[in-house]
């Protein structure tokens, strides 16, 4: 380990969904560095592995108090927060996406008092992009902002648009994601035997929770417009149920092109047997996806919005928001030409492996870790 050990608690949402999938990363690589590492959260986060080392969980019961008509989550965690980091001396509390999470960390430190955690906030985007603006949350993330020790943001992009949201007093630090691909455990034949995909054929994946910013319409779309669509079969990789998507399916005759897995939390037994990603949202802070496809190898389609470009650089094929017609043309080249897909998703890994990984990141949020500890 470079750097003294700290005892550090982690609070992230536990689903499908890249703030989570990115705490439980760093988490996860900060055990391995010899941190303590305590999560909070209402489950255990998909992603973690609990026989791991220095990994401690504890979970956080949600509406269980029954004299309430809705069920509240952020007194729950900022109780237990409260009382692990007392018992367990946290010298850090980060917190990843700030509703309620961040507020839930102010709370606690409020009631431990003198020697409390220090607070990092990870903004993860829709806590600002969404929340920040709506007037129901908007004073609520700019307080917990305030008295955090330190702010992060994944991207430039959503750095300037935190910093437009919110009136901070303080330099928001721009720390992007990073991601650690594991080694696949099935083969290319074996996964595309049991997807029902020939040679042939163009495999495009897409990986999301589905949420309205996707634009999974789009991303249908796309497929629709491409004039090679009988080649190509798209496998959506989905964080939520897929059945309000399938009439559009329908409507567009891409019943057969189409494959949906609802569970798979495996992205590394997928993204090997892929031959490119298409990513259609209109808002996006990092697309933490887009570099998982990137690590992989693979040629990307997206949109020239958010933080993507700080993420493909010039290693993928943008398009402005929009543009379905030139997104099909960039599937249809790719298709014709396998030569420029490969060298486009060499390119892509190149990208990811020198700027995006866990020994680059890590380092960096040590860093602030001890910065803030030492105040
Ligand atoms: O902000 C959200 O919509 C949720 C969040 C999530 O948990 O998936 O996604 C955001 O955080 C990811 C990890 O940092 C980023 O890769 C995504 O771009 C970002 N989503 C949006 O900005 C819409």
């Amino acid at each position: 380990m470079e750097t003294a050990p700290l005892k550090i608690g982690i609070t992230c949402f536990p689903l499908i969904g890249g703030s989570g999938i990115l705490a439980t990363a760093l988490g996860t690589e900060l055990a391995a560095r010899g941190h303590d590492v305590h999560f909070f959260s209402h489950a255990k986060p998909v992603r973690l592995d609990l026989s791991l080392p220095r990994i401690h969980f504890h979970q956080v019961a949600v509406g269980e108090a029954t004299v309430f008509p809705c069920p509240d989550y952020t007194l729950p965690l900022a109780v237990k927060m409260a009382e692990v980091g007392q018992s367990e001396r946290l010298d850090i509390f980060h917190v990843h996406y700030a509703v309620p999470h961040a507020t839930a960390a102010f709370l606690a430190t409020e009631m431990i008092g003198a020697g409390a955690p220090k607070v990092v906030t990870t903004l993860h985007g829709t806590d600002t992009t969404l929340l920040g603006p709506n007037p129901q949350y908007r004073a609520a993330i700019e307080h917990a902002l305030i008295h955090s020790d330190a702010v992060t943001t994944v991207s430039e992009s959503l750095r300037r648009q935190t910093e437009e949201t919110f009136r901070l007093r303080d330099v928001i630090h721009v720390i992007p994601n990073f991601f650690t691909p594991n080694p696949s455990t099935r083969s290319w034949e074996e996964v595309r035997r049991e997807l029902g995909i020939s040679d042939r054929e163009f495999l495009v994946v897409h990986m999301s929770n589905l949420r309205p910013t996707k634009r999974i319409d789009l991303l249908l779309r796309v497929i629709a417009t491409a004039s090679q669509r009988e080649r190509i079969r798209l496998l959506i990789l989905a964080g939520a149920p897929f059945a309000p998507f399938q009439p559009l399916v329908n409507e567009l005759g891409l019943r057969d092109n189409v494959i949906v897995k609802e569970d798979a939390a495996v992205v590394e037994d997928f993204l090997p047997a892929s031959d490119a990603g298409l990513y259609t949202s209109q808002n996006e802070s990092f697309g933490l996806s887009i570099l998982e496809t990137l690590f992989f190898g693979r040629p990307v389609i997206a949109f020239r919005i958010g933080g993507i470009p700080e993420v493909v650089g010039e290693a993928a094929y943008l398009h402005d928001f929009g543009d379905i017609s030139g997104m099909a043309a960039s599937l249809d080249a790719l298709i014709d030409s396998p030569e420029a897909a490969k060298e486009m998703g060499q390119r892509g890994r190149e990208r990811a492996e020198k700027l995006f990984t866990a020994a680059r990141i890590v380092r960096l949020y040590e860093a602030l870790y001890h910065r803030v500890n030492g105040r």
